[in-house]
């Protein structure tokens, strides 16, 4: 690779943005944070506009036990804020694309088309894929071409998401709007009386920033010198979007809900509150062994947390708002529930949801090193920018093995192919029942210790930050199943 493809994180007819000033630096390390892009457009008033709630994906066909879907990315223009048009790219031309219901082991097949002018690579955020479907960042889908994707999905029951994982573009193409839920149901999971069908809702969240005529901001680097370093932290944007509305209502009754969580936001951490119970049932990797009640919940980009929330704790005519104690002003707030009726409600969260297996750190084969840290114009991992034909780590198929992480400032870390568990933080053993995950937080100067085991398939797979604009300035790492 050469070093000019990091001078680019430039884009494509998006807004432009002027940077003055010195980005804001970590106290602790002199590095750079995330960057806040402020939108000249009129904002809405919060819960003013309704949760919109993606469309489900059709199967084009059914055979062979499998089924057939076609996602064809293109450009649209939508209403995100109300009276304003704002030129997206979408699967299907919306944003989020529409959302992907499948069975764990039945085969699924996603047929990508790229009706876009730049090359595009799907990745389906959490899947247990095969490596050639599993979206690694050169194996891109040329605009007028197709692939076809597929997922086996020899996994759990889990809300998983699906967005581009272009190399160095990643972060501009998945703000544009390519991103959209997949949820894997299966029959363990069925059998539990979870609050399901309509009280069963996904919350894509992201944010987003908007020129006054409603065009999406986004930083444009070429030519302009110094907003590159500015933004190298991460982006974010002001407006919170759930489903890619701003500041949304979804009016409930008063029963249990259980609401899908994912942060598909570029740079953004949420520390997301209700201010009542939320009784966490899932993470990653599908469901908890038992449910945990929290006040709060902390979700770094590309994690997914299911809750269920119990408004009939409330009374008909009151809202409740989720909010974000991680941000400020417009920021701090996320969408709002307008409890409207009562409704019968059989829905139970029982006290057993499922069986985790621990895996055993001591069965570890080998403990690998990654230290993620900043470069001065990039990011890198164990010192070395991301170099797609050099493999980081080659484990074996099969193998438990212990990565500990390393970071200098946040950082949340994806891995792929296989889901992990935690064993510590800062040496510590995290809190609450153990769970499967795909992402986990590095804050500021921690060692987080993973343990996973690699299954199925040999091939090459990455681990990166999720933080969208370090991906994308070279904080990732392949790695090959042998
Ligand atoms: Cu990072």
């Amino acid at each position: 690779m050469t070093s000019t493809r990091r001078d680019v994180l430039r884009l494509l007819g998006l807004g432009a943005v002027a940077v003055a000033g010195v980005p804001g630096c970590s106290l602790l390390t002199g590095t750079p944070q995330p960057q806040l892009l402020t939108s000249a457009a009129p904002l809405p008033r919060p819960y003013a506009v309704p949760l919109p709630v993606p469309e489900v994906a059709k199967p084009v066909r059914s055979a062979g036990g499998a089924d057939f879907y076609e996602l064809t990315e293109r450009a649209a223009e939508v209403e995100v804020l109300p009276g304003l048009r704002t030129g997206i790219w979408g699967y299907g031309g919306t944003f989020p694309g529409p959302t992907i219901q499948a069975r764990a082991g039945r085969r699924t097949v996603v047929k990508l088309v790229n009706q876009l002018g730049e090359p595009t690579v799907l990745h389906l955020h959490g899947g247990h894929t095969p490596p050639e479907s599993d979206g690694f960042p050169t194996d891109l889908v040329a605009p007028g071409a197709s692939r076809e994707y597929v997922f086996p999905l020899e996994q759990r029951a889990a809300t998983l998401w699906y967005h581009d994982h272009r190399m160095d573009y990643t972060g501009p193409q998945v703000w544009r709007g390519l991103a959209g839920m997949f949820l894997v149901r299966d029959a363990e999971e069925e059998a539990l009386p979870l609050p399901a069908g309509e009280r069963d809702v996904p919350l894509l969240i992201c944010d987003r920033s908007f020129a006054a005529d409603g065009t999406m901001l986004y930083p444009a680097l070429e030519g302009r010198p110094g907003v590159r370093e500015a933004y190298m932290g991460g982006v974010l944007g002001d407006v919170i979007l759930v489903n890619g509305a701003p500041w949304p209502e979804l009016r409930v009754a008063r029963a249990r809900y259980r609401l899908r969580l994912c942060n598909a936001s570029n740079a953004r951490t949420y520390e997301l509150t209700t201010g009542g119970p939320l009784v966490q049932i899932g993470t990653d990797g599908g469901l908890l062994a038992q449910p945990r009640t929290v006040r709060q919940l902390r979700l770094a980009p590309g994690e997914r947390a299911d809750v269920v929330v119990d408004f009939s704790a409330y009374k008909v005519g009151q809202h409740v708002e989720l909010r974000n104690l991680a941000g400020e002003g417009a920021q701090a707030r996320v969408m709002r529930f307008a409890v409207d009726r009562d409704e019968r409600d059989e829905s139970a969260v029982p006290a057993r949801l499922s069986t985790v297996e621990a895996l055993d750190p001591g069965k570890a084969k080998v403990t690998r090193e990654f230290e993620f840290s900043s470069g001065g114009m990039g990011w890198l991992i164990n010192g070395k920018p991301f170099d797609p034909k050099r493999m980081e780590a080659r484990p074996r198929l099969g193998d438990i093995e212990v990565w500990r992480l390393t970071s200098d400032v946040a950082h949340p870390v994806h891995l792929h192919l296989d889901h992990f568990q935690v064993l510590t933080v800062n040496g510590e053993r995290p809190q609450g029942p153990p769970g499967w995950k795909d992402t986990v937080e590095l804050r500021e100067a921690q060692t987080v210790e993973i343990v996973t085991r690699f299954t199925d398939y040999r091939g090459r797979y990455v681990l990166h930050c999720h933080n969208l604009e370090h991906e994308d300035m070279a904080m990732m790492a392949a790695f090959e199943v042998i």
